[in-house]
């Protein structure tokens, strides 16, 4: 008896991993800083937790012409800012801050102004979770 259920037992377990669903990202904490008016671009961040290891790949908002993922480093003693082209690695379980002054998300060409209280739907992409979209309020000061 215990030789005929075993198997299905298995059977039911293989089942039932195939069904689940691809792990998520949490989103926590989205900000957008106030930009003064006409701003070409400005940052926005987040705190990621992904379930099981993944990577940040894309942003995408209607309040702007495009998104991008950004770095700020210091290079000769110049804080500069360059693209991410593959995006930011997200390790399972482990709380990925962006923040000023390090990785951030840039929006391009903001069709709103980034004034405090102002909202950005912020839509991100992942290489494996499926995409989370968030209102990120835009604040002046930098949370506490
Ligand atoms: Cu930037």
């Amino acid at each position: 008896m215990k030789a005929f259920l075993l198997p299905l037992a298995a059977l039911a377990l293989a089942s039932s991993a195939l069904a689940a669903p691809p792990a998520k990202v949490a989103v926590a904490d989205a900000w957008c800083r106030a930009a003064p008016a006409g701003a070409m671009a400005g940052g926005c961040y987040v705190t990621l937790t992904a379930a099981a290891d993944d990577r940040l790949v894309a942003v995408e908002t209607p309040a702007a012409k495009r998104g991008e993922i950004h770095i700020m480093s210091m290079d000769g003693g110049v804080m500069r800012m360059r693209k991410l082209a593959d995006g930011i690695a997200l390790p399972a379980g482990q709380a990925v801050a962006l923040k000023p002054g390090a990785e951030h998300l840039m929006i391009i060409g903001p069709k709103i102004a980034l004034k405090d209280g102002a909202k950005v739907p912020l839509t991100l992409k992942f290489a494996k979770a499926p995409p989370v979209t968030v209102e990120a309020p835009v604040r002046t000061a930098v949370k506490p």
